[in-house]
């Protein structure tokens, strides 16, 4: 299973390719744009947002419901196009576009994507680096999600904290369900400070990020491999991640913690039941080892860097002039963490899927289920 997206921030529609879903999937629209709903909540977010309203169409490789097995196409119109239409227009035009972009923002693509590609106009870099681009990742991912719910495995999200305001112990899955959207952090404390913390952000014209911690659970043991470095599941796990817009640290179970720890406080001690199987009383490696799945909940944490557009710019200098200035403004968001807990679910639902349809195969779900419950039993009875 792989995919590609497409699309400029301000051009007429994303897009996603996913290919190598097998056939079979229940699929709708609806389902889809429930998680582009989730995408486009969250406290701290700009003005774009009440703009659009994602919607998801499909425009191949699912009919009557179904998935075909052949590649699935998604677009999500761009409703703020419209007000762009001529700066973001595909025909030649006489003169210079408005709305270029030519004093770039520190901790943005502007700059490293105006020298790499060579231009002038930095818009044409970050129409591409807008975490607009996501949509089309959770639309993708919410394929994979559906996919990983017929092989029994859920995918959950909590907002760990925003800026200094930040939960200290671990959380539990079930603590991971029905969260205030706007704010999923499971402890009503930190959601204060951490809506006080936007507030003052805000106000100060800065911006702030985050932590968010994302889990699936039902997870077969044996996705990933230790064979070769490529084919370890946490290296992949920490791609799709590390690849969401302002991401900065990913960490597997309490990996950050462990590095200051001793083994003996470290590790998953090795239990076993005539029923369950092999199980551990506890998950600090957070589902893998070796670069495979052990059969406990996968748990990564992904730190999100504060969003680079400041209202209150940070020193730059003009692209074409060389003249310093201050970086220029763009809308933007003052906090997108609980948006990027949503994309941090389609990352995780996108890797796992990958891997389970890469282990178990599968042209059809009905092959795919067959394979991995197959699997699943050979693992019981070992
Ligand atoms: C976003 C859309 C963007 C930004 C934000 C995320 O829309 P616009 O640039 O028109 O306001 O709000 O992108 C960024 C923060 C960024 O740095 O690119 C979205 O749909 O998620």
């Amino acid at each position: 299973m792989r995919f590609l997206t497409a699309g400029e921030s301000h051009g007429p529609a994303l897009t996603a390719i996913l290919e190598g879903c097998p056939a079979g999937l229940a699929l709708s629209p609806s389902l889809i744009d429930a998680q582009l709903a989730r995408r486009q909540k969250g406290y701290g977010r700009g003005a774009r947002q009440r703009i659009e309203s994602d919607h998801v169409e499909i425009l191949s490789g699912v009919r009557r419901g179904e998935t075909l097995g052949s590649p699935i196409a998604l677009l999500i119109r761009n409703r703020d196009h419209k007000a762009w239409s001529d700066t973001m227009a595909a025909e030649p035009r006489e003169g210079a576009a408005d709305r270029a972009l030519t004093l770039p923002r520190p901790g943005h693509a502007d700059l490293p994507g105006a020298l790499k590609y060579d231009r002038r106009d930095a818009r044409d870099i970050l129409e591409r680096a807008s975490a607009r681009e996501t949509a089309a990742r959770v639309a993708a991912g919410a394929v994979a999600r559906a996919l990983l719910a017929e092989c029994g495995v859920a995918v959950a999200s909590c907002v760990l904290g925003i800026g200094p305001a930040f939960l200290e112990r671990s959380v539990r899955w079930e603590e991971c369900h029905d969260l205030d959207e706007d704010m999923p952090i499971p402890d009503e404390e930190t959601r204060r400070r951490a809506l006080a913390a936007i507030q003052e952000a805000s106000a100060r014209g800065d911006t702030l990020g985050g932590r968010a911690l994302v889990m699936a659970r039902g997870v077969p043991p044996g996705l990933g491999s230790h064979v070769h470095w490529d084919r370890r599941l946490d290296a992949r796990l920490a791609f799709h991640f590390m690849s969401i817009p302002s991401a900065k640290a990913v960490e597997v179970g309490d990996g950050v913690a462990s590095s200051a720890r001793p083994g003996a406080v470290s590790h998953d001690a090795i239990a076993y039941d005539g029923e369950r199987g092999f199980r551990r009383a506890t998950n600090r490696a957070g589902g893998l080892e070796g670069g495979i799945t052990n059969g406990e909940d996968v748990r990564v944490t992904a730190y999100f860097k504060p969003l680079a557009t400041l209202m209150k710019p940070l020193p730059s200098v003009d692209l074409a002039t060389k003249v310093p200035g201050l970086a220029q403004i763009e809308r933007s968001d003052v906090c997108a963490v609980p948006a990027a807990a949503v994309i941090g679910e389609a990352a995780m639902a996108l890797a796992l899927a990958e891997a389970l349809t890469e282990k178990f195969g599968g042209d059809s779900m009905r092959e795919l289920l067959r394979n991995a419950e197959a699997f699943r039993r050979q693992v019981r009875e070992y």
